[in-house]
């Protein structure tokens, strides 16, 4: 079984930690609690880069190994990165659990040393007609991050 977790760091008052869990080659379950959100759905995302030198915005873009355009968790053409909304109650708390082929987290496509990022609105998951839809699902600002490391 690997074990990985993210300890989310924010400048906007969100706190949260993220845990990530796989079975062999099987799925990657992402359970979370994040509080201090807005109430609604915030764009939840892992980024290339597990970097937090400028905050959330040196995470660079969505991990994205097979150059694909931004989409859906369950769409065929998605970043890898794209783990679609979490959903926020009027508490401002969002608990979840996400199960997900594309975010292992062993091999060249690990996510280990990458990035999980909350952003302020909800990702229109590819379809919102925006500019940004193909590129970021136009999520707007990133209210917290955290690097994914392996845990024992
Ligand atoms: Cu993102
Ligand atoms: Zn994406």
């Amino acid at each position: 079984m690997g074990k990985a977790v993210a300890v989310l760091g924010s400048s906007e008052g969100v706190t949260g930690t993220i845990y990530f869990t796989q079975e062999g080659d099987g799925p990657t379950t992402v359970t979370g609690n994040v509080s201090g959100l807005k109430p609604g759905l915030h764009g939840f995302h892992v980024h290339a880069l597990g970097d937090t030198t400028n905050g959330c915005l040196s995470t660079g873009p969505h991990f994205n190994p097979a150059s694909k355009d931004h989409g859906a968790p369950e769409d065929e053409h998605r970043h890898a990165g794209d783990l679609g909304n979490i959903t926020a109650g009027d508490d401002g708390a969002a608990t979840f659990t996400i199960a997900d082929k594309q975010i292992p987290l062993s091999g060249p496509n690990s996510i280990i040393g990458r990035a999980v990022v909350v952003h302020a609105d909800p990702d229109d998951l590819g379809k919102g007609g925006h500019e940004l839809s193909k590129t970021t699902g136009n999520a707007g600002g990133r209210v917290a991050c955290g690097i994914i490391g392996l845990q024992g």
